[in-house]
């Protein structure tokens, strides 16, 4: 398994800082639906007739026709290569694309993946001069990640494309392929390199221009003198270069710890109290990507409500989203693909999990996923999925051994599951935290904001009371409409979701065990068309264009008062 090296911006959010020469292959594209899927047959990788297309970006709100389409399509583009690329090797990476990606240059197959939400890379050989790069994408409603065969209970939109950054990147022989940082905020790290040959490799620590460490070694178990530690409210970020005299790359790594107990889980040695949302990467009109901007704004936004942490719920997100992570301080649960399971595998369970192709998908994009974000500060644990039906002995089989796996390629985060299943899950015995979702006042017990709370804040201290280990509530909402009000407050006006959101936090700020409280969702995001929606999820405390709702003043509020350590 080798990991996917990134660029990463310098102090200054946004400004790339590329260690290797490379080309943006972003911009207009020729873009063609293949509903009758002829275009491999008919050799479209040579070139076709289409129409304009923006990528990074989904293909669906560019143009309303293409808004419904799922599955096979494709992209063109010409792109032009200034440099003698013949001597060194080139690639071409895609930050995110999917669910299925097949890529030629000049006609030529260079390689396929599966999974829309991790970077990948395929070598290709290219020209100095022009050359042609033509992508299908499929994204067929099927037993994907996240599964999507039963389109109209999907968790979100189903969007389709080449929707994060492209690029072709080149290197000279002998060049990294993998570089693992670990760290203790007393100062203690260990760096680990893999190069494609024999090398010597040295690697620097630095703070600005101040250069704090350097090693004549890829492999190094040291530690810095009384380094800054990594925290939400001094989120001290120190560039990692590794080199290879003919290659080399850039990790902003930070020194913290993270540990749990059974009481709660420990930032620093110190017990922390996750505060944050669930969100989704979700924009009107680029549909999966997330402009940077808006990421700014989200973030400003978080911070202004007291948040210290959020989910990536259901899939991993972009790398624009963790750097920014890592540079303002929040505290990451790092969620894999696999979602979307409950209203299938409910039915039949056994069969659902027993099925080792679904196995293999899910522990190979868990398994990019780790490789890709595993030097990041702000991930402070690992979840393999979200409601995956945890109620049989097949479906804790299937679980386990992705837990086995995470545990496996990084020993140092905790490991959890997300589950709805609540008391009757059978699979909290290997998670190193418990983290549930409840709607009782939505869902259950609707109209019943008061009693729905005590009834989850029940659920959370048995669940900790049984198991010995800390609770974290990932996901607790009701549907607000932005606009719509009522007196006294009933279900779906702006007045319901804040009060649903007040019972919720008085209830489990201070009850046994629990760790964290993350509100469903930060915005409101897209579904699919579903009597259970109005044209959108709104349970976000923010609207879709970042506006917020009553919620998201009671949530600063109610955030505000409680402490980040206790
Ligand atoms: C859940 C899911 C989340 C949904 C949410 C809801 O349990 O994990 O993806 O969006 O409920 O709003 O129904």
């Amino acid at each position: 398994m080798t990991s996917v090296i990134k660029f990463k911006p310098d102090p200054n959010i946004g400004i790339m800082k590329p260690l290797r020469d490379w080309i943006d292959l972003s911009g207009y594209y020729s873009f063609k639906a293949d509903p009758d899927q002829v275009g491999e047959k008919e050799g479209w990788y040579d070139g076709f007739e289409g129409s304009p297309i923006y990528v990074h970006s989904s293909w669906n709100e560019q143009n309303p026709v293409w808004d419904l389409y799922f599955g096979k399509a494709w992209y063109l583009k010409k792109f032009y290569v200034p440099l003698p690329a013949e001597d060194g090797v080139a690639w071409i990476v895609f930050e995110g694309a999917g669910y299925l990606t097949k890529a030629w240059i000049n006609g030529k197959f260079a390689g396929e993946h599966k999974g829309s939400f991790s970077s990948f890379r395929f070598k290709v050989d290219v020209k100095q001069g022009w050359n042609a790069l033509a992508v299908e994408i499929d994204n067929t409603p099927t037993r994907t990640l996240p599964v999507w065969d039963e389109m109209p209970n999907a968790l979100f939109f189903h969007y389709g494309g080449i929707q994060r950054p492209v690029r072709l990147e080149f290197a000279k022989e002998p060049y990294i392929t993998d570089l693992t940082f670990t760290s203790s905020q007393d100062g203690r790290f260990s760096i680990a390199t893999k190069v494609s040959g024999n090398a010597d490799v040295t690697v620097s620590l630095s703070r600005g221009n101040r250069v704090l460490y350097e090693g004549k070694s890829g492999n190094v178990d040291d530690r810095l003198a009384s380094p800054e530690p990594w925290s939400p409210e001094n989120p001290a970020l120190y560039d990692l270069t590794v080199s290879t005299g003919s290659d080399a790359v850039l990790e902003r790594v930070g020194f913290r710890s993270v540990e749990v107990k059974a009481d709660g889980i420990y930032l620093n040695g110190k017990r922390v109290f996750l505060k944050g949302f669930g969100r989704h990467e979700d924009f009107p009109v680029t549909g999966k990507y997330m402009p940077g901007s808006v990421l700014i704004r989200d973030f400003y936004l978080m911070k202004e409500l007291n948040a210290n942490s959020f989910r990536t719920s259901h899939y991993p997100y972009s790398n624009d989203h963790l750097d920014l992570a890592d540079q303002m301080g929040f505290l990451v649960i790092l969620e894999a693909p696999v979602a979307g399971m409950a209203s299938y595998a409910h039915r039949n369970p056994d069969a659902f999990f027993s099925d080792p192709s679904f196995l293999k998908d899910a522990k190979a994009q868990l398994a990019e996923m780790i490789a890709e974000h595993k030097n990041r500060p702000s991930v402070i644990a690992y979840s393999v999925a979200n409601e995956p039906e945890s109620v049989t002995q097949a479906s804790k089989a299937f679980l386990d051994e992705l837990k086995k796996l995470a545990r496996s390629l990084d020993p140092t985060r905790p490991v959890t599951h997300v589950s709805y299943r609540l008391l009757e899950d059978v699979d909290y015995d290997t998670d190193d935290f418990i983290s549930i979702n409840s709607y009782n006042g939505w869902y259950s017990m609707p109209g019943d904001p008061h009693q729905g709370a005590i009834k989850t804040r029940q659920v959370a201290e048995e669940l900790h009371r049984k198991y010995g280990k800390p609770v974290l509530v990932t996901e607790f909402g009701a549907e607000g409409i932005a606009g719509i009000h009522s007196d006294p407050p009933v279900m779906w006006s702006e007045e319901y979701q804040a009060l649903f959101i007040e019972e919720y936090v008085t209830q489990l700020k201070s009850a046994d065990g629990v760790c964290g409280l993350h509100v469903w969702n930060f915005a409101d995001f897209r579904i699919p068309q579903n009597v259970k929606w109005a044209l959108l999820n709104r349970k976000g405390v923010f609207t879709r264009d970042r506006q917020p709702k009553l919620a998201a003043q009671k949530l600063k509020q109610l955030y505000g008062e409680i402490p980040a350590y206790y």
